[in-house]
């Protein structure tokens, strides 16, 4: 069977216990949220960080300890540090989790009104200076995608030698302000990857295994997690990001696909 590299964004900046209880604010929260995601399929673990109240933070003392306690329950598990933070942050907060070297970290590509409140702002200028600071340490980045105009952003930095090619994208679908989550809007991002490119896709709140699943049947990777959403079915509240990952699994098995190890993503992603 194909592989499927699952990601799973167990954390996120915004989404809160009020949300779900079970979203992991702690070190020790955060490595037993990784583990369970991990021992039910995912690769990739997407990390953003929290202080113990829940107030997000890209400090790399944090992000050390994080990664260490994860390390030491999952020792084979990527872990991606997200440069994107929280809406609001500076750049240079947002770049601290680079100074640990990860194999892999997010590179947010364009601006965009992020739910009802916040812009997330990354001009062409700070897309270039957090691409430079990967290409010069050897991270992979993921360019996160939230717009088609995002995927002309990554390709015009390729040209100019900010991003280095095999190219890895990630297509975030249904935020509020961002590209919605149908097919229509699935495939029109897709067919404007470059050949070449690996993808994987998210699909936020109710759109999380939807879009699962139209990656699964068009090749691409899956990334599930309470970053994205917190449901297991509508109105019912996830236990784990454990059993998003379990779920997106069950999807994936049926259509053909079956979930990568990590050293099967190391292989895939070039890492
Ligand atoms: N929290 C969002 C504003 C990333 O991880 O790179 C940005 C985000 C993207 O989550
Ligand atoms: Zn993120």
């Amino acid at each position: 069977m194909e592989k499927v590299i699952i990601t799973a964004a167990i954390c996120g900046a915004e989404v809160t216990k009020e949300h779900n209880p079970n979203v992991p604010y702690t070190v020790t929260e955060i490595a037993d949220e990784a583990r369970r995601a991990h021992e039910a399929g995912a690769a990739i673990i997407h990390l953003h960080v929290r202080y113990d109240d829940g107030t997000p933070t890209q400090s790399a003392e944090r992000f050390k300890e994080c990664i260490d306690a994860i390390k030491r329950q999952c020792p084979e598990v990527i872990v991606q540090p997200s440069t994107g933070g929280a809406a609001g942050m500076s750049d240079e907060e947002r770049l601290q989790p680079l100074t640990l070297n990860p194999e892999m970290a997010t590179l947010d590509c364009g601006t965009l009104n992020f739910g009802e409140n916040d812009i997330f702002v990354n001009s062409i200028s700070t897309i270039k200076h957090f691409a430079s600071e990967m290409k010069a340490k050897g991270i992979k980045p993921e360019i996160e995608v939230f717009d088609r105009s995002m995927i002309n952003t990554a390709l015009y930095l390729v040209k100019k030698g900010f991003i280095l090619e095999p190219l890895h994208f990630n297509l975030v679908m249904g935020v509020t302000g961002g590209i919605g989550a149908s097919m229509s809007e699935f495939n029109f991002l897709k067919e404007s990857l470059p050949e070449g490119a690996t993808f994987t896709a998210a699909g936020i709140g109710r759109h999380q295994f939807n879009v699962a699943a139209m990656s699964a049947i068009t090749g691409g990777h899956i990334r599930v997690g309470f970053e994205d959403n917190i449901f297991i079915s509508p109105g019912v509240l996830a236990e784990s990001n454990g059993k998003l990952v379990s779920k997106a699994v069950r999807i994936a098995m049926e259509l053909g696909r079956e979930p990568a190890s990590p050293a099967d993503a190391r292989n895939i992603l070039k890492l």
